[in-house]
């Protein structure tokens, strides 16, 4: 549904100015690379700010698909029918399989998972804003699945061209069940619109609650984002923050129009000269505070999530001491 997002320019490179001749024959051929569009592989020099900059990015995404859990998980021993409980146990579970890909993927950089853990619990680590907010009703679920995850797979179709090898491998199976999730969304409020008037109404109240976070969540607008500019110089992301934001509007007006739903905005209008949707004021502030820690359930989403990590302890204790024993015996089976 939004692979056209695939369809770009590649982007310019601008590489700082190298320190020494060994460095400028490295930098050349990282260059080279990004240049003939070449992926970056774990084993292959790399600007230490690169390597920054993806652990940052790829780490926020981890956390965010682990933390991004709990919003849905909240239903799972509520959902309507058998069916819906089914296909809901294994989409968190997917997004579990998502977030352990992308911590593969972070530490082929050279950090630990311990590190990683460490900076999402003591809340130094980022997540996407979008996981601070309550799923008050089962319709939230279907809006999850139809808004956020659409505008997950549309910011992240454009990664699975990103320059760093292990991200955009990870990125194209995880687009992949993306896609379904957002699909799997999408139907369960179709089936939700076409009940009684009182599921409609919940339809079009979780859209109202979920459209503005969903909006802001494709973070801040490119005047005011410091990382984009090196980041597209360098083959990460592909696409603006506005830009995709734009992209998401035009995908997602002509589908509630199919579901019978509306969006909380009074200045969405078509734009003909643009050939694109105006769209309202997005608040900022809100989206900030939630950033900084202060949203609806940011403090309860860390402590469930240390909560889980403390309670899981035992379980990595025996794998890893199952782990020792089979070195053991294959040492003692090899001698
Ligand atoms: N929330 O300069 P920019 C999902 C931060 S996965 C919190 O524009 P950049 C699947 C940003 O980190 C959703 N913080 O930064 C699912 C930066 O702070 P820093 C996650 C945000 O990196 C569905 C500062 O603001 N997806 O939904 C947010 O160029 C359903 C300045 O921003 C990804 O992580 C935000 N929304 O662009 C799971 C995709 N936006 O680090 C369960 C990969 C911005 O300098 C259920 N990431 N910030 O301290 C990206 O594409 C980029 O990192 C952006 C931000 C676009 C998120």
């Amino acid at each position: 549904m939004y692979t056209q997002s695939l369809d770009t320019a590649p982007a310019l490179k601008a590489m700082p100015a190298p320190a020494d001749a060994a460095q400028a024959g490295l930098q050349t051929r990282f260059d080279t690379k990004l240049d003939t569009s070449q992926k970056i592989e774990p084993q292959d020099w790399m600007p230490e700010a690169y390597r920054k900059t993806l652990i940052r990015q790829i780490s926020q995404h981890a956390h965010s698909e682990i933390i991004g859990m709990q919003p849905e998980g909240n239903w799972i021993s509520r959902a309507p029918s058998l069916k819906r409980k089914a296909i809901l146990l294994a989409k968190v579970q997917d997004e579990a399989g998502h977030g352990l890909y992308l911590y593969s993927a972070a530490e082929t950089l050279g950090v630990s998972r311990d590190q990683l853990l460490d900076g999402l619990h003591t809340g130094k680590a980022k997540y996407s804003s979008i996981f601070n907010y309550p799923t008050l009703t089962w319709a939230d679920v279907g809006v999850i699945g139809w808004l956020v995850d659409g505008a997950a797979i549309m910011n992240q179709v454009p990664i699975c061209r990103c320059s760093y090898g292990p991200y955009a491998r990870a990125m194209i199976r995880i687009c992949k069940e993306e896609s379904f999730h957002q699909r799997q969304g999408f139907e369960s409020l179709m089936v939700q619109m076409g009940g009684t008037a009182e599921q409609r109404t919940m339809v079009q109240d979780a859209v109202n609650r979920w459209w503005w976070p969903v909006l802001a969540m494709f973070g801040p607008p490119d005047a005011n984002s410091p990382n984009t500019a090196q980041g597209m110089r360098w083959g990460i992301k592909r696409i603006s923050n506005d830009e995709l934001r734009q992209k998401f509007v035009d995908a997602t007006v002509p589908q509630t129009k199919v579901l019978g739903v509306t969006l909380p905005d009074p200045d969405l209008k078509w734009n003909e000269d643009r050939q694109c949707h105006d769209y309202g004021a997005i608040d900022w502030d809100d989206f900030w505070a939630v950033v900084g820690g202060n949203g609806p359930c940011n403090k309860e989403r860390l402590a469930t999530r240390v909560k889980a990590h403390e309670e899981g302890q035992w379980v990595r204790d025996a794998a890893l001491a199952y782990a020792d024993k089979q070195k053991a015996r294959a040492l003692k089976e090899a001698a």
